[in-house]
């Protein structure tokens, strides 16, 4: 007996920093993208798909709309126009200018929108909730308005349970093991630059560059990791290294346990600073 199967491409939008990595994530059910609280952490389109049963979600990560230069507001619009459901977040009861920007690039696509209301784990008053989706009702034909929280799980389930039930009556067009069609040094520079944001919140200048060397597997199947991270200056160096090295170890061994659980395997890393 030949089943139905359904497929679908969705595209997460948003400005800076309301979740659209951390929902990814949990979405595909694996860390790919990296997540912190600084603006500018996603800098590319993350590609990810998560296959289950008769489903298969085919995600795209997207950096903020605010970060996103008129060359990229081109490619984002094609991705958005090209997918088949558009998934916006925004954080808690705001509303701004960057919100705004991006309702403006999705308005015309006649792609069903979902509007997630995210980190509501934060709002205290619940109150104020109601009339801010009423307020958003007015602002566009949002397919859904779902409040949620992509920390804690909040809703996940209904989310994927609308995603599904929009998912074209499509053949899947990727191998049920198939993730990202990120690279392995890709993954594993990101993973590594994740930390770097997160240990060096302030003080890491966001021009640090991220250089995979080699990566080799041994015989008992476990990866070995040589990056370099090259920086501008000489005082950055000392900024990174510090007076302990406390950081950097902290850095490393965070990093590594990311890159371990993206593979599967034991990892070794061993990192350079030039
Ligand atoms: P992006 O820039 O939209 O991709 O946002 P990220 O996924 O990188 O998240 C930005 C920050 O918000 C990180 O510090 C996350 O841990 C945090 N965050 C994400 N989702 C939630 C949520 O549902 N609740 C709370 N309280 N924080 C969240
Ligand atoms: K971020
Ligand atoms: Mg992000």
């Amino acid at each position: 007996m030949l089943y139905k199967t359904y497929c679908g491409t969705i595209v997460i939008v948003g400005k800076t920093n309301v979740g659209k990595s951390t929902l990814f994530n949990q979405l595909i059910n694996k860390k790919i993208s990296i997540i912190s609280k600084k603006r500018n952490t996603t800098q590319n389109y993350i590609f990810g798909v998560h296959t289950k049963k008769i489903y298969q979600t085919i995600y795209f990560d997207t950096p903020g709309i605010d970060l996103i230069n008129k060359f990229n507001l081109n490619k984002l619009k094609k991705i958005i126009y090209e997918s088949d459901i558009t998934i916006f977040i925004v954080e808690n009861i705001s509303w701004d200018q960057n919100d705004e920007n991006t309702l403006n690039t999705i308005k015309n696509s006649s792609i069903p929108t979902l509007l997630i209301i995210n980190k509501i784990d934060k709002l205290k008053n619940k109150m104020l909730l109601l009339p801010h989706i009423n307020f958003l009702k007015k602002k566009f034909n949002f397919l859904e308005i779902l409040p949620m929280s992509g920390k804690n799980k909040k809703n996940i389930d209904i989310l994927i349970k609308i995603i599904y039930s929009l998912l074209p009556d499509r053949p899947h067009q990727y191998l049920k093991s198939y993730i990202t069609n990120c690279s392995t040094n890709f993954v594993v520079s990101e993973f590594i630059r994740e930390q770097y944001m997160i240990y060096f919140n302030k003080e890491l200048p966001y021009t640090i560059t991220i250089q995979i060397n080699s990566i080799s597997i041994n015989t008992k199947k476990e990866y070995i990791i040589k990056a370099l991270i090259l920086v501008k200056k000489n005082r950055h160096k000392s900024i990174l290294i510090g007076k302990t090295g406390n950081k950097i170890k902290k850095c490393s061994i965070m990093a590594k346990k990311n890159i371990s659980c993206f593979f599967q395997r034991k990892v070794h890393l061993f990192i350079w600073i030039k």
